[in-house]
């Protein structure tokens, strides 16, 4: 069946534009497109060193969505909680260390974002395939709330849930699409968020998947 995204497919997407969510939060659309090519291969290396994985919740239910980190610090679940740790569980070794690619474009999105001192430690790497979901939660599993989170999508496009302070709060519908950055801090640090089921889709490099890269200073 002919639909209307068929019609943009292949067109250039536009430069960078900015939309604002928040007193401190921020879509910075196509910010992270100018450098893609080496995005995806400093992602390649990371993946190649520490492959992802579900992870397993403390309640014990099998994450739909698969992760990885890079950076001196990884957030990782299993039955015992949530924390940050130096040590990949799976191969007993600390994680890949955070490209530069990755570093400087966390560091950059932030200034855009009026956060001029972020110091990113911890990159969370989220494998969405169709189906795959996050749901409502905050962020609080790192030291210190006046540093903002990075957030870069790449590959198949999804629909970002921006809620409030409360997690019963009404939520906005934030569609993102590959290159898109969202970051938020100060005031809107602690806002719940999720994402919706992934739709069936197809990138030209990643295939049916969404990969979000979620920086953070952790500890
Ligand atoms: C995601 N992101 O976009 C999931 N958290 O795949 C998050 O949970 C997230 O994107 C904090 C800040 C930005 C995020
Ligand atoms: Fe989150």
């Amino acid at each position: 069946m002919w639909m209307i995204k068929d019609l943009f497919e292949g067109l250039p997407q536009v430069g960078p534009r900015e939309e604002q969510l928040g007193p401190g939060a921020w879509v910075l659309r196509a910010f992270s497109l100018a450098d893609e090519a080496s995005l995806l291969a400093s992602l390649e290396g990371v993946v190649s060193q520490a492959p992802f994985r579900h992870m397993v919740t403390p309640g014990g239910y099998r994450m739909s969505v698969a992760m990885t980190n890079c950076g001196s610090l990884g957030w990782v679940s299993d039955r015992t909680g949530y924390r940050y740790d130096a040590i990949d569980p799976l191969s007993g070794l600390a994680w890949p260390r955070m490209p530069d690619a990755f570093f400087n474009l966390a560091k950059t999105a932030a200034a855009e974002a009026g956060f001029n001192d972020f110091d990113p430690d911890a990159c969370l790497i989220n494998r969405y395939e169709p189906g795959a979901k996050l749901s409502l939660h905050q962020d609080r599993d790192e030291r210190d709330y006046g540093q903002p989170i990075v957030s870069v999508s790449l590959g198949v496009p999804a629909v970002f849930l921006f809620g409030g302070l409360k997690r019963s709060d009404r939520t906005e519908r934030v569609p993102v699409r590959h290159g898109d950055v969202v970051v938020w801090g100060g005031p809107d640090r602690l806002r719940y968020h999720g994402v919706l089921p992934l739709k069936e889709d197809q990138h030209p490099v990643l295939g049916r998947c969404r990969i979000n890269l979620t920086f953070r200073k952790a500890g």
